[in-house]
């Protein structure tokens, strides 16, 4: 064939939708991952007359959520934090209710700040406090009231980016604002909570962990039950799982939940896995450093850690620092794509 038969070969190719893979194949068949989200924090202090500003020109009855989107700069269309996974901050004034839907994603709440608010997952209210894990399985129904005084934030995680990119997401409107409450306030939590006492006469029915809050006190008894000598994970301190007390394992099917208590002067080893992760600083100071960059961090920011990329984090003050985070190592680990380069760290 000539060049210029060739090329009038392509542009056939083309036209019957067609394309010749060994002009694809470095892009499409990297020899490790290559993030598009890139490494990034976002400054909580900066967001926050944001988010009051937005709830001045902005009702509840106009926005189905009040939901700032943490939008990785490399992820803007469709958005999302890192790969699979969404970060969002979001506001609720005394007084306001956000309505009842439901969608095939799955999500969860991590309280910042406020109090006396409740989100009611399928007919159980499930009250927030600061700290506190709620999650909200794909496909249950829930809506968030607010009966305090001061304005409520809290982070949102869903696996949204990942339920579209299988083009299996499905949205619906419960009908009435706000669901009635149906069972005792917090039941599955006060059940549930102990994980190695779980009420046998409830079934696993679902594939998401049946515990509605972890509540932040569960978490620091936790944590005080653990040693300060204890030896904790190189890369992640003290790190512990939010687990689901039918399987021990992730409490989304989708994503992982964990908290880091990284000591005063812990400097992390580095470390890289396949997971993207989000990390939102619930208290104190420190510094992660991805890739080539520093980013410092102070209480309540949140930030981006694609997938692949080494980090290390470290806490050079004399104060704990306390990290949560979420990943999609569970969908990784369910198909077969979750590497880890330290396989002996475990955690
Ligand atoms: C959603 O339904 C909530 O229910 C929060 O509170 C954040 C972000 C994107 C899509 C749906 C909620 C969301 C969301």
């Amino acid at each position: 064939m000539t060049v210029e038969s060739s090329e009038a070969a392509y542009r056939t190719l083309d036209e019957l939708a067609a394309a010749p893979l060994w002009r694809h194949y470095g892009s499409l068949f990297s020899p490790e991952p290559r993030s598009v989200a890139v490494p990034h924090r976002w400054d909580y202090a900066a967001l926050r007359p944001l988010m009051l500003h937005f709830t001045r020109t902005l009702s509840l009855d106009e926005a189905e959520r009040r939901v700032l989107m943490l939008v990785n700069p490399g992820m803007q269309d469709p958005p999302a934090t890192v790969n699979s996974l969404f970060a969002g901050i979001q506001i609720i004034l005394p007084g306001e209710t956000a309505q009842a839907h439901r969608h095939t994603a799955n999500a969860f709440r991590f309280i910042i700040e406020g109090a006396s608010a409740y989100t009611t997952v399928d007919g159980e209210r499930l009250h927030m406090n600061p700290g506190d894990l709620l999650l909200t399985p794909g496909w249950h129904w829930h809506d968030h009231r607010h009966e305090g005084n001061d304005p409520m934030m809290w982070l949102d995680g869903l696996d949204f980016p990942l339920t579209n990119a299988f083009e299996a997401g499905f949205f619906e409107l419960f009908g009435d604002r706000v669901q009635k409450s149906l069972v005792p306030d917090d039941l599955s939590s006060r059940r549930f909570i102990h994980g190695r006492l779980n009420p046998a006469w409830e079934q696993p029915e679902r594939l998401s962990s049946p515990v509605g809050n972890y509540p932040w006190r569960e978490t620091e008894r936790a944590f005080a039950a653990i040693a300060d000598d204890a030896e904790g994970s190189e890369s992640e301190g003290i790190v512990l799982e939010y687990t689901n007390p039918w399987t021990g394992g992730s409490v989304l099917p989708t994503m992982d939940c964990r908290i880091s208590r990284l000591r005063p002067h812990f400097h992390g080893q580095p470390r890289r896995t396949t997971a993207s992760a989000v990390l939102h600083v619930v208290q104190g100071h420190g510094y992660v450093e991805i890739g080539e960059e520093r980013f410092d961090f102070g209480p309540k920011d949140v930030l981006a850690l694609p997938g692949w990329q080494p980090y290390r984090l470290v806490n050079p003050t004399a104060e704990d620092t306390f990290v949560f985070s979420y990943s999609n190592r569970p969908a990784l680990q369910a198909l077969g794509m979750w590497r880890d380069d330290q396989p002996a760290a475990g955690a």
